[in-house]
């Protein structure tokens, strides 16, 4: 009797104990499946979240003083999940960095992670040693310390990590943040400049979540898998108040490997005053914006004649965002004519030319043949002295793509696209170029700053996994 009894209270436990550790598994296994958009996204949707600007902490106009806390944290992106994220002085993204042609900067980065990190400056003229490249690495608990003095004209930036073989997951948990450059130009122009009310960033991001709320990121030997959701500043279904009249968007492709191509749902043009490296030379009425991940326009649209109360901005024909427009016709002043003179970089009558070939195989790839090595360089160039650069995707195995190739510590020019001129959006200043498979690009490029640099696709697995180079400037 005692036995059985012993025996009974025994596979009682038993089951007990199998039923608590299948729980667990399940709710393990439940809550890495993917969460489907139709629980999260929200008919009413989120007001677009604006970065902050940050601070400068030095008052001489012509000095700026910065801090970046580079940080892990949680966000709130789905109401009643918390997603585990990196951010630059918060959880996700970071604040916008605002500066002017001709001042000295001093930024001081603070990496509070448990793992290196580094903090490159995209389409930012400066020495190879202030470039935050994979050189410049920051230790866990340690700081980087960049100055340079501000030497380009006006234009949207941005800025992210560039550790080797792992800029990709970095940037996808959410360090990624922009840089204004301001000068004498953009601040007479005529142009909506009232920053988060008719100036708006608009950072672009696929993602993905899980059931418990974490972010769903996937690669494979194929290569990424697409974000089902579409964020913009790190807000999920955002919507956006403005004012009847011309508001400005500038738009960053901050996604590790999607392309967007923008539009409004109302059919009307968006007018792209800036391209990467920053104007045009006159507005250009686009009813379809294409970009590439790392490349940046600066748009105004024209509302104050909209009848609607709502335009939706969209990718493709996905909806992304929609626009509120509130007030009544306010008068829309028309945007300038002209809104700079691009100067054509210089060639000499037999200028050098180098040729960079890339391929891609599903999520790796080469450029001229060689995946990235940190002990090699790749290129040796004459600082002053302007080249061609030809950049070929001859495709590859597997899921080819189009790479989008940028350069470090320099604004290039287009000279061809498949052996004709440009189109005109790709007439302004670059520093980042879509390449599709079977294409080739000419750029004319010069650089004014020492240093080692870097070439790469701007596809972030791909950049991770080979498709990199460096040259050294002297
Ligand atoms: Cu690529």
């Amino acid at each position: 009797m005692n036995t059985n009894r012993k025996k009974i209270s025994l596979l009682a436990v038993a089951l007990i104990m199998s039923i608590l550790v299948l729980g667990v598994l399940i709710y393990f296994l439940v809550a890495g499946l993917p969460l489907p958009r139709n629980q999260y996204e929200t008919q009413e949707g989120n007001e677009l979240k604006i970065p902050s600007l940050l601070p400068d902490l030095n008052p001489d106009p012509n000095t700026a003083d910065f801090v970046l806390d580079v940080q892990s944290g949680e966000t709130n992106f789905l109401g009643n999940r918390q997603t585990k994220t990196l951010g630059y002085n918060g959880s996700y993204l970071g604040p916008v960095i605002r500066i002017r042609k001709g001042e000295k900067v001093h930024i001081q980065v603070n990496n509070h992670l448990d793992f290196s990190t580094t903090l490159h400056w995209h389409g930012l003229v400066v020495d190879g040693e202030q470039d935050g490249g994979p050189h410049q690495g920051i230790q866990p608990g340690e700081s980087w310390d960049p100055a340079f003095t501000v030497d380009q004209d006006a234009a949207t930036l941005w800025f992210h990590p560039h550790l080797m073989g792992e800029t990709a997951n970095q940037v996808y948990y959410g360090l990624a943040g922009l840089i204004y450059i301001d000068d004498e130009n953009s601040e007479k122009l005529n142009l909506p400049k009232n920053y988060g009310i008719d100036d708006i960033p608009l950072i672009v991001q696929d993602r993905s979540f899980k059931r418990d709320g974490s972010f769903d990121y996937r690669t494979s030997m194929m290569g990424v898998v697409s974000g089902d959701t579409i964020m913009i500043n790190g807000t999920v279904n955002p919507y956006l108040n403005v004012n009847k009249g011309n508001v400005r968007f500038r738009i960053l492709n901050a996604s590790n490997s999607k392309n967007f191509a923008f539009s409004l749902s109302d059919g009307s043009s968006l007018q792209q005053i800036a391209s990467d490296g920053g104007f045009l030379e006159a507005p250009l009425e686009r009813k379809s914006i294409f970009l590439a991940p790392g490349e940046r326009v600066e748009v105004v649209v024209d509302f104050s004649k909209n009848v609607l109360s709502t335009v939706t901005l969209m990718s493709g024909n996905q909806s992304i965002m929609a626009i509120n427009l509130a007030g009544t016709n306010t008068d829309a002043t028309e945007v300038p004519d002209s809104l700079t003179t691009v100067m054509p970089i210089q060639l000499s009558d037999n200028p050098k030319t180098r040729v960079f070939d890339l391929q891609s195989m599903g999520i790796s790839g080469t450029i001229n043949g060689n995946a990235f090595d940190m002990d090699r360089i790749d290129e040796e160039v004459r600082l002053n002295e302007s080249e061609v650069w030809v950049i070929r995707n001859s495709g590859g195995m597997m899921q080819s793509s189009g790479h989008p190739f940028h350069v470090h510590g320099t604004q290039f020019q287009v000279i061809s696209r498949n052996g004709k001129i440009p189109p005109p959006q790709e007439r302004g200043y670059k520093d980042t170029v879509f390449v599709n498979v079977g294409e080739e690009i000419a750029i004319r490029i010069r650089f004014t700053h020492p240093g080692i640099f870097m070439y790469h696709c701007h596809i972030l697995e791909h950049e991770d996994n080979g498709m990199m180079g460096q040259f050294k400037v002297s």
